[in-house]
C-alpha cells in the first residue's frame, strides 16, 4: 500500500522591515507556482511568513504593534494567495501573526486544503524569548510581549488523504509536541520557523543551531512514526542571521530532502503516509508498549522539583 503526498517546504529568504506585504504575497505565490511545477499538493510556508520577524524590536505603540498582525484570513492582501492556490488546486500551510476579533494576539498557522478551504488553525503553544525590554541583547526576542500562548494545544486534522498536524518553531524542540499529536495518529506535521543563529542567553549554542534543529525534528519524527515538513525563513534579515536548512523528514527519522540555500527555495519530497505504520505498529506501537501510568509527572508538574531527590554533594555550582 502506498498513500503518497507530494509536499514542498517553501523556504523564504529574509523579509525586510519595509517590504510591502503585497510584495511578500507575490513571493509566496511564486513559491507556490514553483512547488506546483514540481508536483506538490501541499506547500508549507515559514512562521510569520508575511512580515519580517518583528519580535526582534521593542515597540511601545500598540497601534504599531498591531500593524504586524492579520485580522482576517484570507484578508484583502492574502486573498491573491488563496485564489492562486485554488486555481492550481494546491494546498498550503501558512504562518502569520493573528489578531482575533476579541483582541487576542497569537503566532498562528493555518492549514488550507486544495480547494482553498481552511481546514484548521494552530496557535503556537511554546512562546520563547522574553516580555520585557532587554536592550543589552544585539537583537531582542520579544515573542512573549507580542503573543499569548495558544490555548488549544496540538490538534490533528483529516486532510490531504491523511492525518495532518501543525507546530510552530519553538514547539519543535519539545517532545510533548510530537507525542500529543502522535497519540492522535498524526502522519505528517507541518512546521514553520524563524531561528536566529545567535542565542544571546547562551551563545555556546550558536554553532549547534543546525544540529539542534535536525536533532529535535528527526527524533520527533522517528519516535512518533510521522513525517515532518519544516520550512524556515532563513538568511540575514535586518542584520540578524537566521537558520535555513528547511527539510522533509521521514518516519524513519531520516532527512529525505533539504534546502541548500538561505533564500527563497522549494524543497520537494514525496511522502508515503502509509510508511508511518512501519513504526507505529512495530517499535512505537503505543498501545502495546507505552506506560502512561508511569508518566504522570509530565502533565502534573511544569518545572524540575529538586526536593524530590536528595542534593548530590558538590552540586549547585553555576554553569562554567
Ligand atoms: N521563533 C522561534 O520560536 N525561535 C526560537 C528561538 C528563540 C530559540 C526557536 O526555537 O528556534
Amino acid at each position: 500500500m502506498t498513500r503518497p503526498v507530494v509536499v514542498a517546504a517553501a523556504q523564504m529568504g529574509p523579509v525586510a522591515r519595509d517590504e510591502p506585504r503585497p510584495r511578500v504575497v507575490d513571493r509566496l505565490i511564486e513559491l507556490l507556482r514553483r512547488a506546483h511545477r514540481g508536483g506538490a499538493e501541499l506547500v508549507v510556508f515559514p512562521e510569520l511568513a508575511l512580515t519580517t520577524f518583528f519580535p526582534r524590536w521593542w515597540e511601545e505603540d500598540p497601534a504599531q504593534m498591531d500593524a504586524w498582525f492579520e485580522t482576517e484570513m484570507p484578508g484583502p492582501l492574502t486573498k491573491a494567495l488563496f485564489d492562486e492556490a485554488a486555481r492550481l488546486e494546491i494546498g498550503f500551510c501558512l504562518g502569520y501573526a493573528e489578531l482575533t476579533p476579541d483582541g487576542h494576539h497569537f503566532n498562528s498557522q493555518i492549514l488550507v486544503e486544495r480547494d482553498a478551504t481552511v481546514v484548521g488553525v494552530f496557535r503556537k503553544v511554546h512562546i520563547p524569548g522574553h516580555a520585557g525590554n532587554e536592550p543589552w541583547r544585539p537583537f531582542q526576542h520579544l515573542e512573549r510581549r507580542y503573543f499569548e500562548p495558544g490555548p488549544d494545544g496540538f490538534g490533528v486534522w483529516p486532510a490531504f488523504g491523511g492525518r495532518i498536524g501543525m507546530m510552530i518553531c519553538n514547539d519543535r524542540r519539545w517532545p510533548e509536541t510530537y507525542r500529543v499529536m502522535g497519540l492522535q495518529g498524526v502522519e505528517l506535521i507541518c512546521c514553520g520557523y524563524n531561528t536566529p543563529i545567535h542565542y544571546a542567553p547562551e551563545p555556546s549554542q550558536d554553532v549547534l543551531a543546525g544540529f539542534h534543529n535536525a536533532l529535535v525534528m528527526q527524533a520527533g519524527a522517528y519516535q512518533n512514526g510521522t513525517w515532518v515538513v519544516a520550512a524556515a525563513k532563513g538568511g540575514v534579515e535586518e542584520g540578524v542571521d537566521s537558520l535555513a536548512q528547511s527539510c522533509v523528514i521521514a518516519p524513519s527519522g531520516q532527512i529525505v530532502a533539504q534546502a541548500y540555500t538561505a533564500a527563497d527555495e522549494v524543497v520537494l519530497a514525496s511522502c508515503d503516509l502509509d510508511w508511518c505504520q512501519r513504526y507505529t505498529t512495530t517499535v512505537f506501537d503505543f498501545d502495546q508498549y507505552r506506560r502512561p501510568e508511569l508518566y504522570t509527572r509530565i502533565t502534573a508538574q511544569r518545572g524540575v522539583l529538586l526536593e524530590d531527590v536528595p542534593t548530590p554533594a558538590g552540586s549547585g555550582e553555576p554553569c562554567p
